[in-house]
């Protein structure tokens, strides 16, 4: 890194100080004062609070300033979700700011070249948008206004929602459902009849025994459940870890199941046999809150340890073992129900077995189980109404996913393709690199290929702005205001992000640009208010709270509500019967199991192993591997591949492979980690790598890519999400590739 050469050097402590002062409130009396005086109110520390943007978790963190310059990034000891401490992600989040390779002026793409050639044209703001607005108004003349869809991963993506819902564009998804949290919600919905949510509602802290199965907490790293998992396993709780791979979780548990992967359903169902057979489930929350008991365990009663052993390779005793610790235990034990849940296309139906088990522990509602969230309703601004939506939105055509409730992804990216049930044709990208984030990138590319708009805004050259036709560079959390965070956790809260320095090249927030698009597209009066901080103050104050002690603090808090059934939270399940529905009549009237039930999915032929992914502590998915500090730290994966497979290739620790699928795809090259520490039927790649945008040099071809490799894909019928645990991988070594 050579950020600290005198030009750039000059550059962001200029920067730096006109952006404290903001922060501080003294920029006016700054502006008019000598130099002198200017350099002398700059020194000290000042400490601007914000939130965490490196993942979703959103923690609550201190911007340091230090003698003008940014200094460092540390927890906020108000919020809950940092507790006071950042992960090392989050500390290195400065690392966006002196990041050399940032998106710095809008872009258009060459006339004449094609999506993808990389060729760019560097324009003003104000072309950028009349460009965009033009566009946008030619393309709704010809298709309507339906024919565009925001995909967006982020806070800033409200902005941007906004503004096209004013011109009347309903259509958005984020990978964050259809390739995430999807089926966990619908499982849970279906069973208690609400959602787990983010940040999840799990009491981990406060539980005896808790049971992981393909949740990695450690490598997956949201910073209190990590820090409240290490609390819980300090006082002694105890651990279960179904993992086909030794993951560092697994290594403090007291039960490891070393699962075969895709047979989760199965070993739940035993579990579900266990409990209900040596009648040790929670009798009084199933004859209290349950309906659809006897059905249920007429049906569970067919899976017997020793059939789920044939299945999952899971020792029969281990599996009853488990069973019982988990009863022996409850209420204050939990199966965590995970995050990524998009594995095999019945992920659903898994989870919804997930949640079956933690009914029969009778733990919703109940300390050390699932706590009930309090939040604060934040009244949206009052902004005009928008144009009536008066056509079907295209994710989800004729609602064939039945239990979505969320914009699916990839049924936008489908419907882009056939043009069923009518055309789309503009695309606007914030902040999701949909390139590594759906699978099945020739779809993606397929889709890309027939849009007559591609807007991206990103802060790096990624994948995604390749294929643009507009790029528009935005500041980072650190140097910008963003949509309020209203999280529903134990106590109710609101946080704000706030700029600690300027952005290093006039890169602009969403909040303006999405303000300044609407302008253009003569929507201006959807943006009544002039400054973000006039929308922020008005929505804060109407939902109760003091601005200005939010900016001071960083974080306000509400009025907390009881969150367990014993402090009298309220026991209301939103399902069709008002109960927990251990038989789902609902499932059944739409052509489903009203229990889950195992199939068995395809296994690798002889040389070839299923690939998993997952993550590494110290990146965020594709977002953070050009982050110079976070880069320094993991510039590239490995893929573990067990011993004993290697030595059968003949493959040592640390050699270059290529990882080949079962179509023919072939990986960039990548580092083996030769371990016993995984099964032998399966290799793990963590994800974000093997980046393809050559403009951004740091992580270009760095590792290998997972998503690249993920060419097959079920759709889980439920709600929609793309499993991708599907895919096979052969190793090929250089003397093969070369020849
Ligand atoms: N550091 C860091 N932390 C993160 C993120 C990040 O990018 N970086 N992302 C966040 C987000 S959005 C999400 S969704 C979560 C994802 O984190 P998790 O919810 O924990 O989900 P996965 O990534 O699928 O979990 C991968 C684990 O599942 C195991 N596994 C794979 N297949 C199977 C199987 O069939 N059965 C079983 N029992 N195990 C299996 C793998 O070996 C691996 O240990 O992480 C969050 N935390
Ligand atoms: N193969 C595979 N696919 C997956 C997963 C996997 O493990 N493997 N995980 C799935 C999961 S769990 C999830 S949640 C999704 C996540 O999917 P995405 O949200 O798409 O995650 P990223 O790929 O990191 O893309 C984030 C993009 O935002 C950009 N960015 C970073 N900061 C900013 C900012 O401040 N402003 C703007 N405008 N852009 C910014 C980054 O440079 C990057 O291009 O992916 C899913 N897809
Ligand atoms: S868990 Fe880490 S990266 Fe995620 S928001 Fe918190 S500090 Fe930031
Ligand atoms: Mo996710």
């Amino acid at each position: 890194m050579n950020q600290f050469s005198r030009r750039k050097f000059l550059k962001i402590s200029a920067a730096t100080f006109g952006t404290a002062a903001v922060a501080t409130g003294v920029g006016s009396t700054l502006s008019k004062t000598s130099a002198k005086a200017q350099e002398k109110a700059a020194k000290g520390v000042k400490q601007i609070p914000t939130y965490c943007d490196i993942c979703f978790w959103k923690c609550g963190a201190i911007g340091h300033v230090k003698d003008g310059k940014l200094w460092k990034i540390t927890g906020n000891p108000l919020d809950d979700l940092s507790k006071g401490r950042l992960c090392t992600r989050g500390t290195g989040g400065v690392g966006y700011y002196f990041s050399e390779e940032r998106l710095q002026q809008p872009l258009i793409r060459q006339k004449g070249t094609e999506r993808g050639d990389d060729k760019w044209v560097v324009v003003t703001w104000d072309e950028a948008f009349t460009f965009i607005a033009d566009k946008m108004q030619e393309i709704k003349k010809n298709y309507g206004a339906k024919a565009f869809s925001l995909f967006s991963h982020g806070q800033g993506g409200a902005f941007f929602k906004h503004t096209l819902k004013a011109f009347g564009s309903y259509n958005e998804g984020a990978p964050s459902y259809a390739q995430c949290k999807g089926p966990r919600e619908t499982g849970f919905v279906l069973t208690f009849g609400e959602h787990v949510g983010s940040p999840e509602r799990v009491d981990i802290k406060n539980s005896k025994c808790i049971a992981l199965l393909g949740v990695h907490i450690g490598e997956n790293v949201h910073n209190s459940l990590l820090q409240e998992f290490s609390e819980a396993m300090k006082n002694g709780a105890s651990l279960i870890v179904a993992d086909p791979r030794y993951s560092i979780a697994a290594s403090k548990s007291k039960f490891y199941l070393p699962i075969k992967a895709g047979t989760d359903i199965a070993l739940l169902l035993a579990w579900m046999n266990v409990l209900v057979t040596e009648n040790i489930y929670n009798k009084e929350f199933v004859a209290n809150y349950g309906i659809g008991f006897e059905q249920f365990a007429q049906e569970v009663a067919a899976y017997s340890p020793e059939w789920a052993y044939a299945e999952t390779g899971i020792d029969p005793e281990l599996i009853r073992e488990s069973a019982r610790e988990l009863a022996k235990n409850a209420p204050e034990s939990v199966i965590h129900p995970g995050r990524h849940t998009t594995k095999y296309g019945d992920d659903s139906q898994r989870l919804r077995a997930i949640a079956l088990v933690n009914a029969l522990l009778g733990n919703w509602n109940q300390k050390g189980g699932f706590f009930q969230p309090n939040s604060i309703k934040v009244p949206a601004y009052p902004y005009p109404a928008y144009p009536a939506k008066d056509y079907e939105l295209a994710d989800n055509p004729g609602g064939m996913w039945p239990f979505a409730d969320e914009a699916v992804s990839t049924g936008i990216r489908e419907t882009t393709i056939t043009e069923e049930p009518y055309p789309i044709k503009g695309w606007f990208v914030y902040a999701t690199n949909l390139i590594h984030s759906m699978p099945d990138r020739q779809k993606t590319l397929e889709a890309i290929d027939n849009l007559d708009l591609l807007v991206v805004t990103d802060i790096f050259p990624t994948e995604i702005t390749g294929y643009a036709d507009v790029v528009l560079p935005e500041s980072s959390y650190l140097e910008r205001f963003d949509e309020l965070f209203a999280p529903a956790f134990r106590r109710p809260s609101i946080l704000i992000r706030q700029p600690i320095v300027e952005p290093p090249n006039g890169q602009k927030p969403a909040w303006w640009m999405a303000k300044k698009l609407a302008e253009k597209l003569n929507l201006g009066h959807y943006y009544p208010w002039n400054d973000i901080e006039d929308y922020l103050r008005t929505r804060v104050e109407s939902a109760g709270f003091s601005y200005d002690k939010l900016k001071k603090d960083g974080v306000v808090y509400g009025s907390t509500k009881p969150l367990y059934e014993s402090e009298g939270a309220e026991m209301n399940f939103y399902t069709p019967s008002g109960k927990v529905e251990f038989y789902s009549q609902q499932l059944l009237d739409a052509g489903f199991d009203p229990v889950p039930k195992f199939t068995r999915h395809e296994e690798p032929t002889p040389g070839f192993y299923r690939l998993l992914f997952g993550r590494l502590p110290m990146h965020t998915f594709s977002k953070t591997q050009a982050n110079p500090i976070l880069h320094d730290m993991k510039s590239e994966n490995e893929v573990w591949v067990n011993a004993d497979v290697a030595e059968s290739w003949g493959i040592k620790n640390g050699q270059y492979i290529r990882l080949m699928n079962q179509d023919g795809v072939m990986s960039n090259t990548v580092k083996t980690k030769v371990t016993e520490m995984i099964r032998k039927d399966c290799v793990y790649l963590p994800h974000g790598f093997g980046q393809t945008s050559e403009r951004l040099k740091s992580t270009y071809l760095k590792g290998a890519s997972d998503a690249g490799l993920i060419t097959n894909v079920k759709i889980d019928p439920l709600m929609g999400g793309t499993a991708m645990n599907l895919n096979f991988v052969t190793l090929v070594t250089e003397d093969s590739w070369q020849g």
